[in-house]
C-alpha cells in the first residue's frame, strides 16, 4: 500500500501552527502495521491575508485559519489543531499512549479553552491585528465576487468576529490571564520533579507539544510572570531539542519580539 501523504497549511508564526508541527516532529513510530507517511508544508502566509483567499476558504478550511491538512486519504480536510492532534494520535500512538490518552486529552482541551490571541495580541503595539482581517473580509464582500465566495466570506466574518475582535476586550483578556494561571498551576502538577516531559512519559506527547508552544507564546509575548519557574525550565528545556530547532529555524514564536 503507498504511503499516505498530507499537505499541512500552516503559517511559521501560528502558534496553533506550531503546535502541530511540533507533534508531527515528536510523531514517534507509526502505528503497528501501519507506513511511515508524509507530511509536505505549505505556508500560508496569513500576514498578507492569503486565508482569506477563494480557494482556501472553500477547499481548505472554511473558518480561514491555520493550521489545516489536506490529504487525499480523507474526504475531507481537517482544520483546528486539537481535532488534527487526535487524528496524529490515531496513526501514532506515542503521541497519546494509551495508558495517559485521556488525561492528555483533558488537559490539550484545557489549554485550548484558553484564547491564544488574547493573549498575543491584546496591548499590541503593531496595530490591530483582528481589525485589518475584518476590514480586508469586508473589503472583498464589497466587491463583485461569486455567490460561494460571499457566503464564505461572511461565514468567515462570523468566525473572526467571535473569535478574534471579541477576544481583545480588557475583561475577557483578564479571565484569560486567569485560566492560563490555573492551566499552569495544574500542568506544574502533572510534571513530575525531575521530569523531562508532561506525566513523566519517556518521550513528549502531544501534550508536550502542545504546552511548550503555548509556554513559548507566553514568554515570547512578554508574559513570562505567568509562567512558573518549573515550567519555564521545562519549556527552556525543549526549546533546545532537535525537533524544535528544525520546525523554528532559530525564530521565536512570535515576529519582532
Ligand atoms: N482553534 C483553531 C485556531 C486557529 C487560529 O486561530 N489560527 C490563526 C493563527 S494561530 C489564524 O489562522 N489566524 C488568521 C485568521 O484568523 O484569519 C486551532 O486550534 O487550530
Amino acid at each position: 500500500m503507498e504511503a499516505a501523504s498530507y499537505t499541512l497549511h500552516h503559517h511559521r508564526y501560528s502558534i496553533c501552527s506550531i503546535m502541530v508541527r511540533y507533534c508531527i516532529a515528536i510523531r514517534g513510530e507509526p502505528k503497528s502495521g501501519m507506513s511511515e507517511a508524509t507530511f509536505f508544508e505549505k505556508e500560508i502566509d496569513i500576514f498578507a491575508n492569503e486565508q482569506l483567499s477563494e480557494d482556501f476558504l472553500c477547499h481548505v478550511n472554511p473558518k480561514g485559519q491555520v493550521p489545516a491538512i489536506t490529504t487525499s486519504s480523507l474526504d475531507q480536510p481537517l482544520y483546528d489543531s486539537v481535532t488534527i492532534t487526535h487524528y496524529l494520535a490515531s496513526l501514532y500512538p506515542s503521541l497519546m499512549p494509551p495508558s495517559h490518552r485521556q488525561l492528555i486529552s483533558s488537559l490539550i482541551d484545557l489549554l485550548h479553552s484558553i484564547n491564544f490571541f488574547s493573549l498575543s495580541f491584546a496591548g499590541s503595539k503593531n496595530g490591530d491585528p483582528a481589525g485589518h482581517i475584518k476590514q480586508e473580509i469586508q473589503r472583498r464582500l464589497r466587491k463583485d465576487v461569486s455567490p460561494r465566495y460571499r457566503e464564505a466570506l461572511e461565514y468567515k466574518l462570523a468566525v473572526h468576529e467571535a473569535e478574534k475582535v471579541y477576544g481583545l476586550g480588557s475583561d475577557f483578556v483578564t479571565k484569560m490571564i486567569s485560566r492560563t494561571e490555573s492551566l499552569l498551576f495544574i500542568c506544574q502538577q502533572n510534571l513530575p520533579e525531575g521530569a523531562r516531559w508532561m506525566l513523566g512519559l519517556p518521550q513528549p506527547s502531544a501534550l508536550d507539544a502542545h504546552l511548550v508552544t503555548f509556554i513559548a507564546r507566553l514568554e515570547d509575548a512578554g508574559r513570562t510572570n505567568l509562567v512558573p519557574p518549573r515550567l519555564s525550565t521545562y519549556c527552556a528545556d525543549a526549546r533546545e531539542t532537535e525537533e524544535w530547532r528544525r520546525i523554528m529555524q532559530g525564530r521565536k514564536t512570535a515576529p519582532g519580539r
